[in-house]
């Protein structure tokens, strides 16, 4: 048997410790970076340096220690590779012949080099000066009928001073058509909250880990996806504060980890079990946890436990009576039917949380990506006013987001919804008239594509198609479009599934030095908890020929809009320059930014929750009532599965760093599903039998994925998990979260049948 077989076998050895130390220098090593990759590891999320391109989790408030992570590192690595793509490359390769490769392949290349252009006599991309790669996307737009027919995609790992000019530029051409990662994400989080506490971000910081008496972890898989934050588990753990794990899985780093930093714990071997009650949820189960704990709450209330803060109930929120009804009139054989675990362990939560006077709540795509996902955060706040668990330090929401700046994008003016304010400052401040309907999220945006209305699409970063849902009715609807242009650091799907013209643009990363004429240039981030600070890049660019996000947006616009008074030269040499005008568009939160950036420790942004003050149209928290116990539409199919696209230990969404999920115990392949035994053997299906799933919609249309290895995995029943991007085919584009454009990609109806081949 070869290496590089497929394997299953489970895994019992504690997360993190050796495992990740030898992980990441295997990484290194494979990417070749040793020498570079280590003295940028060194400046990476210290005061001077630059901000880890991997997740948005912050860094301590007061840094003393090098704060590291195996996939911060694997991040790095990647960025910082030897490997280049080059005009050879192109050469040598028909984009019919890329198109065969695997994610993983084409990302194994390594770094962009120069700007090409498809040419369709050859089915190669052909070398083009940057000159003609703007003079072509400027003819392009002009040439549209209405902006409109344009999309304008980000990714999070875009900072602030590209993104808010991007935005500019976009409205100054004449469309809100903003497309972004987060529609994918937390949109749930920055749409289902404004309800309830008046803004879509949470208050927590990072001095609130100290204070927090009970912690939850709700649908998050913090040992892979914000490695960081396992540090400030592990000490509240350490201090004896339970913390509480809501998953269909157990994942691993939070039921066994070994602090990788801790040498003296990895020379023991000693590992700590993070999660003092695992609740084993089912998929989209935990509508009914929160709804079975506020029943408790409102119960010991009437008879007269001091449970519920009164006080901040009556002054600061609005809706207690209905929610109280709601939660009284539960019937505990539903509740523990839908959340799938016992009265008993629902009780248990509901003790801890009781028992706790700072209680702070985070979440992931766990929460977020189901068809209620807004509504589902909303009941997070429920749970937390009950108890005042806002403006007091350890308490609180805190969605932990995904991108590294995907927070900040949002802030600094990505929206396709803007406000009426927003925009009036934006004319006060620039000049124009900007449109002032809205424009598409990322769904819209496909829709509007696959009607042919869309003709241009423009991708500041990411990976579009490989990311959305419907992979094949996606890449059909993105190469009927006339432009595609990637702005991009790798080689991705997005590159090979094209429109007639296309456009690979290849930029400076945050890694590396950024220099124009007006001098090194630095940028600003803002992570998960609203914490604004600056990153330089210390590496040389991966090829002279990259340009930075900033001066392509600015040379986008010149070309798109020849009679525009907006200062773009300015702009795209003198990044400060460009946060005065943040400063001047954002006076509430962002003034005096140049000066505040200065602290190497960086600021936090300004969220009135912390300070209990609640920007709603009725100026309170609002609770709000959940109308039954579905996160999902029902299907009436006794056979269905719910599965959720999760990533692997191994990947950073559509990257794919190999093709094993260590802490699942899964080796040398991503085409597997992991089942309950029962629900396997329900089915007739033998050990590691190859399956294929369909998904269960009344559209007429066949998503079927095949080739599936099913594993025997300890998920709760009803639930299933395979990996994204591999299973985006079976997530219909129209199963989304109404309130906030969210794909639900956590909860999709399937029927598991035997793979006939
Ligand atoms: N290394 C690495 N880091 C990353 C990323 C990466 O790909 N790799 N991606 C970044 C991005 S963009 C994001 S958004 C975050 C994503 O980070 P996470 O939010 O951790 O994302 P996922 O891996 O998609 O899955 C989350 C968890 O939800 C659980 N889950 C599924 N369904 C349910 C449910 O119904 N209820 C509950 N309670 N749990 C459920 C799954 O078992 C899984 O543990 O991470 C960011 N950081
Ligand atoms: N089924 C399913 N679908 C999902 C999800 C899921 O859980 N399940 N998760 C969703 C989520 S949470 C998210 S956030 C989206 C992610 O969607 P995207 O953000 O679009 O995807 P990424 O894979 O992060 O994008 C990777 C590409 O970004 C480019 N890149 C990397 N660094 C830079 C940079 O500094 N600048 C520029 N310009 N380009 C850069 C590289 O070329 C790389 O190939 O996917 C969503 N899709
Ligand atoms: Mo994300």
């Amino acid at each position: 048997m070869s290496g590089d077989e497929p394997r299953y076998k489970s895994y019992d050895s504690p997360a993190g410790g050796w495992g990740a130390a030898a992980a990441t220098a295997k990484t290194l090593m494979r990417e070749s970076v040793i020498a570079k990759g280590s003295r940028a590891l060194l400046s990476m999320n210290q005061p001077g340096g630059f901000k880890c391109p991997s997740c948005a989790y912050p860094d301590p408030d007061c840094k003393q220690t090098l704060e590291l992570c195996e996939n911060g590192a694997k991040a790095l690595a990647h960025e910082a590779t030897k490997f280049r793509v080059t005009r050879e490359f192109f050469a040598q390769h028909t984009v019919s012949d890329l198109a065969e490769q695997s994610d993983y392949w084409l990302e194994k290349q390594g770094r962009l080099t120069e700007p090409m252009r498809y040419d369709a006599t050859s089915d190669k991309y052909v070398p083009v000066s940057w000159d003609e790669a703007f003079a072509l996307i400027g003819e392009h737009l002009r040439a549209l009928e209405s902006p409109h027919q344009a999309e304008f995609y980000t990714s999070g790992r875009t900072a602030n001073e590209a993104a808010f000019l991007y935005s500019i530029f976009v409205r100054e051409f004449g469309t809100n058509n903003f497309p972004d990662c987060s529609n994918m994400c937390h949109e749930p989080t920055s749409r289902g909250l404004p309800a309830a506490i008046g803004v879509g971000k949470g208050p927590v910081r990072m001095s609130d880990w100290e204070h927090a008496e009970a912690i939850f972890v709700i649908g998050q898989n913090t040992g892979t996806n914000a490695p960081r934050m396992m540090t400030d588990l592990v000490a509240a753990h350490r201090r004896g504060v339970p913390i509480v794990t809501v998953n269909p899985m157990p994942e691993q780093a939070l039921m066994k980890f070994t602090p990788p930093q801790d040498v003296l714990e990895m020379a023991t071997f000693r590992s700590e079990q993070v999660t003092s009650e695992f609740v084993h949820i089912a998929i989209g189960g935990d509508i009914a946890l929160f709804k079975g704990m506020m029943k408790i709450l409102f119960e010991r209330d009437a008879a007269g436990e001091k449970v519920i803060d009164w006080d901040f109930v009556n002054t600061h929120t609005v809706g207690i009576e209905a929610v109280r009804e709601d939660a009284l009139a539960q019937d505990w054989t539903e509740l523990t039917r839908v959340a799938g675990v016992s009265e008993a362990q629902i009780r248990r939560c509901a003790e801890i949380y009781i028992r706790s006077n700072a209680t702070m709540i985070c979440f992931g795509m766990g929460l977020t990506q189901h068809q209620e996902g807004s509504r589902l955060l909303r009941q997070v706040c429920n749970l937390l006013f009950l108890r005042g668990n806002f403006g007091k330090p350890g308490a609180g929401i805190a969605p932990i987001r995904g991108h590294s700046n995907v927070q900040g994008d949002r802030t600094v003016g990505i929206d396709e919804q803007p406000t009426g304010d927003y925009l009036d400052r934006v004319q006060a401040v620039f000049g124009f008239d900007p449109p002032r309907e809205h424009g598409h999220n990322t769904v819209q945006a496909v829709e509007a594509m696959i009607a042919g209305t869309a003709r241009v699409f423009v991708g500041m970063g990411g990976n579009f198609v490989r990311a959305i849902p419907d992979t094949e009715r996606s890449y059909e609807a993105m190469r009927k479009l006339d432009l595609t242009v990637a702005i991009s650091t790798k080689l991705n799907r997005g590159h090979v599934v094209h429109g007639k013209d296309a456009l690979i643009l290849p930029v400076t990363s945050r890694s590396e030095r950024l220099e124009t004429e007006a001098g090194e240039q630095f940028v600003t981030i803002e992570d998960s908890m609203a914490k604004v600070t600056a990153s330089r890049g210390v590496l040389e660019p991966a090829s002279p020929h990259t340009l930075g996000e900033v001066e392509i947006v600015c040379r986008m616009a010149r070309a798109a809009l020849p009679g525009s008074k907006t200062d773009w030269e300015r702009y795209a040499q003198d990044y400060g320059s460009v946060r005065d005008r943040i400063a001047e568009v954002y006076p509430a939160i962002y003034a005096d930014f140049n000066h505040r950036v200065s602290d190497p420790d960086g600021f936090y942004l300004d969220v009135p929750p912390r300070r209990l003050v609640w920007p709603t149209p009725n100026g309170k928290a609002n609770f709000h009532v959940f109308e039954g116990l579905d996160a999902n539409a029902p299907v009436a199919e006794p056979d269905m599965l719910r599965l959720a696209t999760i990533r692997s230990h191994d990947q950073f969404n559509t990257t794919i760093y190999s093709n094993s999920d260590r802490y699942r115990g899964v080796y040398n392949t991503r085409m597997a599903v992991l089942m309950n035994v029962e629900d396997r053997k329900a089915r007739g299906f033998a050990e590691q039998q190859v399956i294929a799933l369909e998904t269960i919609s009344r559209d007429g249309i066949t998503r079927r994925v095949s080739g599936l290895t099913v594993i025997d995995y300890p998920i709760a029943r009803g639930a299933i998990a395979g990996y994204y991007p591999e299973l985006n085919p079976l997530l219909p584009l129209d199963y989304f979260d109404e309130i906030s454009g969210t794909p639900a990609a956590k909860s999709i109806p399937v029927r598991a049948v035997a793979d006939p081949g």
